[in-house]
């Protein structure tokens, strides 16, 4: 197949880039390379040493051959550029990671948000108008997020996004209906999710797009089978206040002993996936693609539900390192439970890489390996979700 990864210079899409062109398909990367100068703007930088977009697909030929073509588009802003790139190459799918994607980041300032609304929900939309516009008929595979859901307390198991409702008619007799799962989004960024999911619908619906949402749970690992091959084809490791998310730091932490930040009690639950497995679903759900005319076909994409506290204990067990339960800067339910379906990847032969086996080898290998090139000071998380929130934040011990 053709297929265009938008947002494929980034944590997930890299390694999607790296495993769909091993896999025989001829790979284009559409990117802005805003994620590298975000990192410039925060003065942060990958635990992992990263090159150039275009040097890392040097190196993917040299060792084997395939060529992987980069294009510098920013999909937010130069939509007839990306319409002129899809009537040129008709890729028959497209990847869309083109997303700001940390919700700290998204909830920094009034200038983070704005940035984050424009950026994703024009580049969402900009890719639904030009993929009708040039009668390109691919399949649209969203990486979206399990935050779309919210954390309810009614402990009943989020089904794959779309919820059975009975509604009464007015002569009282009932019919069964399936909508989309209300969401209740906890950040700006996953906010900008929720809208992308009824820009998918309305596209679906009106122009037959054939669409498929994945809704992913917090990603952890480094490394997938393509990026160890070489030390340049590494995958970035991000582990600063905004864009680190909890398990990656907390390894990080482990590994410069440095407390293990837990935000509250720590009795948030959250939904797992190791990058290895989130790559092979993406390629799982490329092979399942809905017809024209079917409503958005929605997978959850993750592996395993944990409390951030448990979590926390886990890898101070393993590794000695302490635990700082500190000020939550995020709005949050402080504890909740999570219970969550994920049968459809199951089905297709998903075969999970679970926390007990991968953890200690990633401590290892990538948090250990990389320690010395930690900055302490970009540790702490600051970005708080309210101004009274953002005065509480923790500061580096
Ligand atoms: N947390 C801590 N300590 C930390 C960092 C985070 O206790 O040092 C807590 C947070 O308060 C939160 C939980 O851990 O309750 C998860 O935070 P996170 O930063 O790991 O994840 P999140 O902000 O939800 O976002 C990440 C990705 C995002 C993706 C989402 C999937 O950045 O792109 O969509 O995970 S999900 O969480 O399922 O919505």
């Amino acid at each position: 197949m053709r297929i265009a990864v938008l947002g494929g210079d980034g944590f997930v899409g890299w390694p999607t880039v790296l495993h769909l062109s091993e896999a025989g398909h001829e790979v284009h990367i559409i990117d802005n390379l805003s994620r590298r100068w975000i990192d410039t703007e925060l003065g942060v930088q990958s635990l992992t040493p990263m090159d150039s977009v275009q040097e890392r697909c040097r190196i993917w030929h040299e060792l084997t051959g395939r060529r992987i073509r980069f294009h510098l588009i920013d999909l937010a802003r130069d939509y007839e550029i990306f319409k002129a790139w899809l009537t040129e190459h008709r890729p028959e799918a497209i990847i869309h990671f083109a997303e700001q994607r940390a919700a700290p980041y998204s909830m920094k300032t009034d200038r983070h948000k704005v940035y984050t609304v424009n950026n994703n929900v024009n580049a969402t939309h900009n890719v639904l108008a030009a993929m009708v516009e040039t009668g390109i008929d691919a399949h649209l595979v969203h990486l979206g997020t399990m935050g779309v859901y919210g954390y309810s307390t009614i402990g009943a198991a989020i089904p794959e996004g779309y919820l059975p409702v009975d509604i009464a008619k007015l002569d009282g007799e009932k019919v069964e209906q399936e909508i989309l799962y209300p969401t209740r989004p906890g950040s700006v960024y996953h906010m900008t999710k929720s809208l992308d999911q009824i820009l998918f619908q309305f596209y679906a619906q009106n122009d037959g797009l054939r669409i498929t949402d994945l809704h992913q749970g917090i990603v952890w690992g480094t490394h997938t089978a393509q990026t160890r091959r070489h030390a340049q084809l590494i995958n970035r490791f991000d582990y600063d206040g905004d864009y680190g998310t909890v398990l990656n730091r907390f390894l990080i932490q482990a590994a410069i002993g440095y407390p293990l930040t837990v935000h509250g009690t720590g009795g948030q639950t959250r939904a797992f996936i190791h990058v290895q497995d989130s790559v092979r679903c993406i390629e799982l759900a490329l092979g399942d693609a809905p017809e024209r005319g079917d409503r958005v076909k929605i997978f959850n994409q993750m592996t395993e539900t944990h409390r951030v506290r448990d979590l926390a204990e886990m890898i101070a067990g393993m590794t000695g390192a302490k635990v700082a339960y500190l000020p939550n800067p995020r709005k949050e339910a402080a504890e909740n439970d999570l219970i969550v379906k994920n049968d459809q990847f199951l089905a297709l032969g998903l075969d999970p890489t679970t926390l007990a086996e991968g953890l200690l080898e990633e401590v290892v290998e990538v948090a250990k390996k990389f320690a010395h090139r930690v900055d302490r000071s970009r540790v702490p998380a600051v970005s708080g979700w309210t101004r009274e929130l953002g005065s509480r934040v923790e500061r580096d011990p």
